[in-house]
């Protein structure tokens, strides 16, 4: 049998600020369950697509604006949470803008129902898909979206 190489789809999963503290801040608003469990719940929706993902999180601006410069190379779609950087970041935006790969914005809470301030994304107008206010299922939805965008990409 001849060796050969099988590369998966790798999808990456950009979590913004605070969303490392998910379960323990404003539960009313991200629910009880922890970053972790929103891990896995990413990865057994991929495992089910047979598709890899690249799970991570920083407080961080411009370490979120590295990470979706190297899904340039490293991806064949991403799915962002930007959280409080969706509100305010002209950087992320044009980062997006640089990806060939298929993004998915996604937000746990629906941004349109909360403070003013939230309802402005300088995110979603340049995202091929926005997804919010689903809960973690909203990183789901946003997998099977970004998976499906590349299908009708590659036909
Ligand atoms: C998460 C955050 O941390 C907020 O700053 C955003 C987003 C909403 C979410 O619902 O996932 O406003």
């Amino acid at each position: 049998m001849s060796a050969r190489t099988i590369s998966k789809t790798r999808v990456m999963v950009v979590n913004g600020p605070n969303l490392n503290l998910l379960g323990f801040r404003e539960p009313a608003a991200y629910g009880t369950r922890s970053i972790k469990d929103l891990e896995t719940l990413v990865r057994d929706a991929a495992d089910l697509r047979g598709v890899e993902i690249d799970f991570r999180q920083s407080n961080h601006e411009g370490v979120i604006i590295d990470w979706l410069h190297e899904a340039r190379t490293s991806s064949s779609a991403v799915i962002l949470n930007p959280a409080a950087l969706t509100h305010t970041s002209i950087g992320i935006r044009d980062a997006v803008l640089a990806l060939d790969v298929p993004v998915a914005e996604v937000h746990i809470s629906n941004i349109h129902a909360r403070e003013s301030f939230r309802n402005v994304s300088y995110v979603s107008e340049v995202a091929d898909v926005v997804i919010i206010g689903a809960g973690f299922f909203s990183y789901v939805l946003g997998l099977h979206a970004v998976l499906e965008t590349l299908d009708r990409r590659t036909v």
